[in-house]
């Protein structure tokens, strides 16, 4: 084969695998979904579930929950999120000395109850969900979110204080410096945004809505699971969405398509129903950052100081694998707004 034709080859060979990766992209169930299409859908959910308090007390007065029982669905409003119950149980916090590249604030393992079931989001809080509480509670669009708006591409650094990642004159959650559809999850918002949303949920629902603890965040995303990643021992994008394997960037590779967010849901779900818990964005929690030493973060939210720095979980698209690991720890001041960080909320029951 000559050079030319051996470079044409391969060159079809490229095309076509973009366009296959393209055909079988995952994707995410809120996929083009307009505010009317979900109404209509919560209508019809609403209609099979005219007393979902019943069926939750129903639900959770019965058999001992476990991790094998099927994900049972809550979905309060059309503009709230869909949530599952997560069941009781008990887990171990924090990573074993086989994830060897730990942070010593993942030390030490300790055993956590989960004595109460809860509510939690199956997905990241979107973007759609997110503006329409902008909208209804007639919020202002903060800017100065910490974008890559000045180097695109080139991405925050693998780290959780964006030290050199700008403040973005224009940067808010309605503008993050890369393109979002409705289904991605919000990013750009604080801690604070993040109160202020679920004490609307609240409001607009009668139910108590709150983000999860620390320690009920690391339980939801390990589902059971005492590997480093929920899905077993090695990072693959075939099952989150993250970044370049060295500091610092996104990356698209195997079934993650995405250099940036992914539409919330397009990879698999782990044993309790959620979906994005590794990587896509970190998620605020509620607590106060604290070492696990001193017996912090350990079962109810730890919050010695409102203005503590607040916990983040889970990693995002910029990270590289051995960030979207769920005892992975950041912290970051509860005003701080960045384009790969979000939340998810949880529900009393
Ligand atoms: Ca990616
Ligand atoms: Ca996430």
């Amino acid at each position: 084969m000559t050079l030319r034709r051996a470079l044409i080859a391969v060159a079809i060979s490229l095309l076509a695998a973009c366009a296959v990766n393209s055909q079988v992209a995952p994707r995410g169930p809120y996929r083009n979904e307009t505010y009317e299409m979900r109404q209509t859908r919560w209508r019809a959910w609403r209609g099979a579930h005219r007393n979902i308090d019943a069926e939750i007390a129903a639900f959770l007065s019965t058999a001992e929950r476990s991790a094998e029982i099927a994900p049972f669905s809550i979905w309060d409003r059309a503009e709230a999120p869909e949530m599952v119950i997560a069941p009781t149980g008990t887990f171990t916090m924090g990573s074993s000395e086989a994830e060897m590249s730990r942070s010593t604030n993942e030390r030490p393992m300790h055993v956590v109850t989960i004595a109460h079931p809860f509510a939690v989001g199956r997905f990241e809080v979107t973007r759609g969900e997110f503006a329409i509480f902008s909208r209804a509670a007639n919020r202002v669009i903060e800017t100065n979110c910490v974008t890559d708006r000045a180097a695109p591409g080139s991405g925050p650094p693998n780290t959780v204080n964006a030290a050199n990642f700008g403040r973005d004159p224009q940067g808010s959650w309605a503008d993050p410096a890369f393109a979002q559809t409705d289904d991605h999850p919000v990013v750009c918002v604080s801690w604070n945004d993040a109160q202020a949303y679920v004490a609307w949920l609240s409001q607009i629902t009668g139910k108590h809505y709150r983000l999860l603890t620390e320690a009920e965040w690391e339980y939801v995303a390990r589902a059971g699971a005492a590997t480093p990643y929920w899905w077993g021992s090695s990072a693959t994008h075939d099952n989150a969405n993250y970044g370049a394997e060295t500091c610092c960037s996104g990356l698209a590779a195997g079934s993650d398509n995405w250099v940036n967010t992914s539409p919330v849901g397009s990879f698999g779900s782990n044993a309790f129903g959620l979906f994005d818990t590794s990587g896509n964005v970190w998620e605020w929690v509620q607590d106060c950052y604290g070492p696990y030493s001193e017996g912090r973060n350990t079962a109810a939210a730890s919050e010695p100081d409102a203005n503590c720095e607040r916990v983040i979980r889970g990693g995002s698209w910029v990270n590289y694998p051995l960030y979207i690991r769920p005892a992975v720890r950041g912290w970051i001041n509860s005003n701080f707004r960045d384009s790969y960080l979000g939340f998810r909320v949880a529900r009393d029951l």
